[in-house]
């Protein structure tokens, strides 16, 4: 990966090499974390965070459901966040909070072991790869079935339950295919290992619902939003696997990911990304650049001062 200078670690912007932590660290033997993923953009304004408070909305709501007590509140890590993309001197970066249980008690009961609290930033380009957001990507549909809320929280973003996720990318990575499509426990369509689904089915747009055991994933909030602005009919239903066969047009949508078409899934042919992807990924891309002014308020400026105003590392 690449790396930046600093990381900010329960409040203080240490070394890069330098942030760590004890072997004995809860969260490396239970999972006991929650993290978000966030994009910083470079905009004709400068620097900026992509519904930045919303993913710390979320990552506080993860924490919560899984009885973690944030030291921080949501602004203190925002502006922690802001700073750090300043002292690092990046414009565009992905941006990774992480709270989780530090070293200090074993046991699955540990309330003394401290909450730890991270952010690291580094220039991550296209997560599928720059072609596959062109052309599309070729997925799978996974043996595993995505988390259900029997046993986990779909809706809670954090480490542990991300073995799940691994193991479906990993068995699709293997068997030759870029992506892992998720079905829930009831063998509905969920979603992919890191990104929310779309469908268009006549001409509508079809996207599985929260009782189908997603994670309410913020860029497939955004696409509802642009896609409904534009005049689309977007509908949140149950969506059997066979229409996966069946769809007009694919994409995912997630942080990493941004809008990807799917051009296979399961070696049938979905095509050439669609129309409709096409407009809904553009209308998506300006949002994410600050090219779209009814969604600017989506954007959290980084204010560099003039003098540190030149890029030492730009990621698109
Ligand atoms: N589902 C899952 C399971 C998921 O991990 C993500 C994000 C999404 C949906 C889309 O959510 P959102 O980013 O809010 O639109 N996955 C993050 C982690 C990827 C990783 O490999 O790490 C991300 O995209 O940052």
């Amino acid at each position: 990966m690449e790396q930046a200078e600093l990381i900010w670690h329960n409040g203080s912007f240490v070394p890069w090499d330098e942030a760590k932590v004890h072997v004995l660290s809860h969260g490396l033997h239970y999972g006991t974390g929650v993290f978000e993923g966030i994009r910083c953009y470079e905009t004709e304004r400068g620097p900026a965070v992509f519904r930045h408070k919303d993913h710390l909305n979320r990552l506080e709501k993860s924490a919560e459901l899984y009885y973690l007590e944030l030291p921080y509140s949501v602004e203190e890590i925002a502006e922690a966040t802001r700073e750090l993309i300043r002292r690092n001197g990046l414009h565009a970066c992905y941006i990774r909070p992480l709270a989780f249980r530090g070293y200090g008690e074993m046991g699955l009961y540990a309330k003394s072991a401290p909450i730890e609290v991270i952010v690291a930033v580094w220039p991550w380009g296209s997560y599928l790869g720059d072609e596959g957001k062109q052309k599309g990507i070729r997925a799978k549909v996974s043996s595993w079935r995505r988390i259900g809320p029997g046993g986990l929280i779909p809706h809670a973003k954090a480490s542990g339950q991300y073995l799940n996720s691994i193991l479906a990318k990993t068995e699709s990575a293997n068997a030759g295919y870029e992506e892992a499509i998720l079905l829930d426990e009831r063998g509905f369509v969920c979603e992919g290992s890191g990104e929310n689904i779309f469908l268009v089915r006549d001409g509508e747009i079809v996207t599985p619902p929260h009782v189908a055991s997603i994670l309410d994933g913020i860029s497939r909030k955004s696409v509802i939003q642009i896609a409904r602005d534009l005049g689309y009919t977007v509908v949140e239903r149950d969506v059997a696997r066979s229409e996966l066969y069946m769809a007009e047009e694919i994409f995912l949508t997630g942080t990493a990911a941004e809008l990807v078409p799917v051009r296979e899934v399961d070696d049938h042919p979905v095509g050439e990304p669609g129309e409709i992807t096409r407009v809904i990924q553009a209308k998506f891309e300006d949002a994410l650049h600050g090219r779209a002014e009814e969604y600017l308020e989506w954007l959290d400026p980084v204010e560099v001062p003039a003098e540190a105003d030149q890029p030492s590392k730009v990621s698109s």
